[in-house]
């Protein structure tokens, strides 16, 4: 693996890199974005190392996929081995082990002693969609409901559960039909104050679908228990429980969105638990293939099992080599116990967020749980006043010193932190040394 040491060789981007972002440009469509103009030669635990033989610190494992890293030895074995005896051959046409070893894991995992059955796909927004068919089928319903600030992916009815414009909508509609948006328990934000957001949100939620969807006509509510690129939104305490009981009880499918807070990353297996919610279909992706894109939904048997035989399906999904390697990554979750590593220098990271907020008045609000955290950064703490011009700032400040940083957020104003979980600790602290020198040139020492 790739030596776990920060070091700049060039100015970034280097030569190297600057040449394959001009091919880029001529050959790739503008449209695809692109955070840094670095292009990776090798990467793992923390270390991204580029064209240039720069070796970045990752404070974003690929938004969220790398936990275990990008060259986990028990990943990369798995996929070695699984490549040489097949690629491919179609689950749907002929079987393979892998596949339902992957969702015996999930099955297990997943909150709740509940029997579950599991289904697999490439991707969250994938996962997503199918979530919504198995919950229209077995409740006969159509409407779902999502919230503010709530990501689900960039397919067309993921667009319409996703609430914000630019860049994930703007000019792509028209949308799916029949989704629903509720306000979000969003503490830091709520117009009643921290105290009334959870019990002010449940009562706004409960009468948005009363009156303008009705229950009898609801099949899902879907929800990140901790919200992603809408901006680590972390609900109000009791929110999530609040919610997955009111649609036990109107007979509505509640779906938590885990594809970015699932596996270890909030220091627990999956964010739900903080509640001690039992999701009646759960979404994963990310995190769950070691890299490789693979994707699931998880849930209640009776649920999993309602759509018709053939019904639910794709050509890839749970590809053998995708499911070889979430195997090595959940072995690896597992062995190297990734719940209390995310945990334990989650509690170091908010140390080093504490002690930048006391310095910088431009951090509004620390947030999350375990190694998925974020920064609310603000012109004037008393307004809130969202300020995305400065974070974007000090976003750049970190990228030219080799920490490779994002920022999310409705409002674009939230830098979030989702360093690889097995990060080894002298690097997550550099890379926070990073963090300050680029508050530190963008808004003073
Ligand atoms: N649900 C909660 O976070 C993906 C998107 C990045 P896919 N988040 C990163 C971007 O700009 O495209 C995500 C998520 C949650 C669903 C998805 C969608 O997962 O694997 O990107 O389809």
């Amino acid at each position: 693996m790739v030596a776990q040491e920060y070091s700049l060789t060039t100015a970034l981007p280097g030569p190297a890199s600057q040449a394959l972002h001009s091919r880029r440009a001529a050959a790739v469509s503008s449209a695809v974005g692109a955070t840094l103009p670095v292009y990776i030669d090798e990467a793992g635990g923390g270390i991204l190392r580029d064209v240039d033989g720069n070796q970045l610190i990752d404070f974003a494992s690929g938004i969220a996929v790398t936990g275990v890293g990008a060259t986990d030895p028990r990943v990369v074995e798995r996929v070695r081995e699984q490549a040489g005896k097949f690629t491919h051959t179609c689950f749907m046409v002929t079987g393979y082990e892998g596949y339902i070893e992957v969702c015996e894991q999930l099955n297990d995992l997943a909150p709740g002693d509940n029997e579950k059955r599991s289904a697999l796909f490439n991707s969250g927004a994938e996962a997503v969609e199918n979530a919504v068919k198995i919950a229209r089928s077995a409740t006969g319903r159509a409407g779902v409901v999502a919230f503010d600030h709530a990501y689900h992916g960039r397919t067309n009815l993921t667009m319409a559960l996703t609430a914000k414009s630019m860049p994930y909508k703007s000019g792509f509609g028209p949308f799916a039909s029949e989704i629903h948006r509720v306000p979000m328990a969003y503490p830091y934000r709520w117009p009643g104050g921290v105290d009334q957001c959870a019990d002010q949100a449940f009562d706004a939620f409960v009468e948005a679908v009363h009156v303008r969807v009705g229950e009898e006509n609801t099949a899902a509510v879907i929800l990140e228990p901790i919200q992603g690129e809408g901006g680590f939104i972390v609900p109000a305490p009791g929110f999530v429980a609040r919610l997955a009981q009111w649609c036990t009880d109107n007979g509505i499918v509640f779906i938590a969105d885990e594809v970015q807070t699932g596996f270890c990353r909030t220091g627990n297996w999956f964010a739900s638990e903080y509640e001690n919610v039992v999701p009646d279909l759960m979404t994963t992706g990310k995190a769950i293939g070691g890299g490789l894109p693979l994707a699931a939904v998880t849930g209640r048997a009776d649920l999993m099992d309602a759509p018709h035989s053939g019904g639910l399906g794709g050509t890839y999904g749970g590809n053998p080599i995708a499911c070889a390697a979430a195997l090595g990554a959940i072995e690896t979750m597992r062995a190297d116990d990734l719940v209390e590593r995310s945990a334990r220098l989650g509690k170091l990271l908010t140390g080093r967020l504490e002690d930048l907020a006391s310095r910088y008045d431009v951090i509004g609000e620390i947030r999350g749980r375990g190694l998925m955290q974020a920064i609310e950064l603000v012109s004037d703490r008393e307004a809130k006043t969202p300020d995305a011009k400065t974070t974007a700032a000090i976003n750049a400040a970190g990228h030219r010193r080799g920490l490779v940083t994002l920022t999310c957020g409705t409002f674009g104003n939230v830098f979030r932190f989702l360093p690889p979980l097995v990060i080894e600790e002298d690097l997550l602290s550099t890379g926070l040394d990073l963090l300050d020198e680029a508050f530190a040139e963008v808004v003073g020492a």
